[in-house]
């Protein structure tokens, strides 16, 4: 096997790291983990049992992440470009940031979270913006061991206060408002909203965006500038232990209630490292962007960290694809010169819908690997991408991985391994992928189906969800013995390559973004004259699914479009915007067992139109409620 641990760079070597990384994973990850700087070198590289979970990788090794995002790179690039901050607006100046200036301003803000009362161990929400401060609070919450929960700023305030409450978070960071395309929003206020909810939190750093002139309490706020005009440029980084929290991220799955996913110090590290160097095949100088919100685990993993990790130069951008015009995506990749650019399928659809005017005004020659995650991407999306964004002359790599993986799983590496659209192809050498029967039979053939599993632990994996472990090996580790379970279905090919098909749980996923059915409906039930409601995902032009709601109300509604403004109005409170249905259709009854148990399958096919293919109805307490739903159907 070649001894060069840097980089894969040809299916040759892809092929021989694979097979090493199964006959001695210890070997195989222990080379990667040399790369960093550690204080203390670990005593185990691995030790695991799926039953529990427990798992601890580099135990005994202690770190800082930040000394290796950031003090590592000073002596070699020091002066080179950290960030490029591109703001929402194309009229204000865009800002560099080297590695020195970076790390100067990580200490700052890590020394006003002390001043202000922040230990190892304590929880911090960020709840803000795409702007520096954002990263840089990321940043020195790990700098100083405190444990950073980011809370992505289109969440409404119940949700917020659900998860401050949930993480019991000492601290609030954020920004008087935002902006967003042509649009200004609120954040602190939506903070306060959520704090008449929340007892823990004991202080509130405020960021100035939008020079708003926003309600302080002066026993609890602070303006984050007038702090740090306060604290020292040098902060020591404190040392964590390799399985110490780093994060905390809530995601939602199939029950009522977002999981806080932990993830720790050492492993995460590790693999944001390799799994960035070896996906994009990321070479020094060059300039890479991730499209992601930092309010989502691909903002931390490749926006975060991995990249910084790698010393990397790399585009944060606050605003939106189509503001002014959308064309800004590819104003930005030629300003910039964008080398990689890593965005959603979503956003893919999005602009292809505008045809090819916005495109073709730029020339967009800077461009050598593009990426995609968060859902899967059609062929349609996949060709115009390659052909109109990658002028047919990069390679794309197509990256299947999840909150709770931490880091890219299944994924070609960029130019390295051959592509096919829509499929993530291979897994990463370290990640052994199986398919599963219901039953839980291996599938070991190619060209099958099933439920995707892990039967090995990689270095990113959770650790746990926060403050229930129970809920942890319940959701993950107890349909099938001995493997984590995605929640994904998929589909090997004759060579091997896998296409993920998508949740086969109660999980939707718009423009990339997961939602639990239960969550959408216990918000909806909310509103005022709901009884009860069902939600199902159906295909989606854009979102890839859109969000389906029938809503059983209380006696006959007169006016129809007033009762759907209110469930739209609750779901808006209650989670976002963003999970906002696309379709509410208002019915007398739902297709339930006997037991009293709602088909959702049926739901399911009427909301994609498949009205022919119901199957059998008649075991229902009331089958004719379904040709009810029918006949309404949106
Ligand atoms: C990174 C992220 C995870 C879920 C996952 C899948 C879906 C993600 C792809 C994909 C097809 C892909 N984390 N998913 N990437 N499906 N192809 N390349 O998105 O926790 O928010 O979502 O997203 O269903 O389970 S996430």
């Amino acid at each position: 096997m070649s001894t060069d641990h840097s980089r894969i760079r040809s299916w040759h070597e892809h092929r021989s790291a694979y097979q090493a990384s199964l006959d001695d994973p210890g070997s195989f990850w222990a080379a990667q983990a040399e790369r960093f700087k550690w204080h203390r070198k670990w005593d185990e590289v691995l030790e695991w049992d799926f039953e529990g979970p427990q798992v601890k990788w580099f135990s005994g090794g202690r770190l800082n992440i930040t000394e290796n995002c950031l003090d590592r790179h000073l002596d070699d690039r020091g002066r080179s470009t950290a960030i490029i901050w591109e703001p929402n607006d194309p009229k204000e100046k865009a800002l560099r940031l080297t590695y020195h200036e970076l790390h100067e301003r990580v200490c700052r803000y890590a020394n006003m979270l002390k001043r202000n009362g922040v230990t190892k161990g304590d929880r911090v929400c960020v709840y803000m913006p795409m702007v520096p401060d954002l990263l840089i609070a990321v940043l020195a919450c790990a700098r100083i061991g405190a444990v950073h929960s980011v809370v992505f700023c289109g969440f409404s305030a119940q949700s917020l206060a659900d998860r401050i409450n949930d993480a019991s978070a000492k601290v609030v960071l954020c920004s008087d408002g935002m902006f967003r395309g042509a649009k200004e929003m609120p954040v602190k206020s939506v903070v306060d909203e959520a704090l008449s909810h929340c007892a823990c939190v004991e202080r509130v750093l405020v960021t100035r965006r939008v020079g708003w002139d926003v309600a302080m309490d002066p026993a609890r706020d602070r303006w984050a500038h007038d702090e740090l005009a306060e604290v020292n440029v040098f902060c020591e980084a404190e040392v964590m232990d390799s399985e110490d929290p780093l994060f905390i991220l809530y995601t939602s799955g199939s029950t009522g209630k977002p999981k806080g996913v932990v993830h720790t110090c050492g492993g995460y590290m590790v693999y944001a490292d390799y799994s960035f160097r070896n996906v994009f095949q990321y070479d020094p100088g060059q300039v890479f962007w991730c499209t992601a919100d930092v309010g989502w685990i691909t903002g931390h993993s490749y926006m975060a960290y991995g990249p910084l990790l790698a010393g990397a130069t790399q585009v944060m951008f606050e605003g939106v694809p189509t503001w002014p015009d959308p064309s800004r995506f590819w104003q930005i990749v030629d300003k910039h010169r964008v080398n990689i650019f890593y965005t959603a399928p979503t956003a893919i659809r999005s602009l292809m819908a505008c045809g090819l005017d916005p495109v073709l005004d730029h020339d967009l020659h800077s461009l050598k690997v593009l990426g995609t995650v968060g859902e899967p991407i059609n062929e349609e999306a996949w060709h115009w991408y390659k052909d109109h964004i990658g002028k047919g002359r990069c390679p794309i790599v197509d990256t299947w991985w999840q909150t709770e993986t931490g880091g890219i799983m299944i994924s070609s590496l960029a130019g390295v391994t051959d592509e096919r659209p829509g499929h993530a192809a291979y897994p990463l050498p370290g990640i052994q992928p199986v398919l599963l029967t219901p039953e839980g039979e291996e599938i070991t053939e190619n060209e099958v189906e099933g439920l995707l599993c892990i039967r090995f632990p990689w270095p990113s994996m959770l650790r746990t969800t926060w403050g229930d472990h129970e809920r942890c090996r319940q959701t993950y580790f107890s349909a099938f013995k001995g493997m984590y379970f995605t929640g994904d279905g998929a589909r090997r090919d004759a060579d091997g390559r896998y296409r993920i098909i998508g949740r086969v749980d109660d999980v939707i996923n718009v423009s990339g973004h997961r939602f639990g059915t239960a969550e959408i409906e216990s918000a909806i039930n909310e509103a005022k004259g709901v009884v009860e409601s069902a939600v199902v995902g159906y295909p989606h032009e854009i979102k890839g699914q859109g969000i389906y709601a029938y809503v059983i109300t209380e006696g006959p509604v007169s006016d129809p479009e007033e009762m759907r403004g209110r469930v739209l109005e609750a779901v808006t409170a209650g989670i976002g915007k963003i999970a906002r249905p696309d379709k509410i259709q208002l019915v007398s009854g739902l297709p339930k067992t006997r037991s009293g148990k709602i088909m959702r399958r049926i739901l399911r096919k009427i909301a994609e139109g498949e009205l022919d293919k119901l199957g059998d109805t008649s075991t229902l307490l009331d089958p004719t409620v379904v040709d009810e739903i029918k006949g309404g159907r949106l």
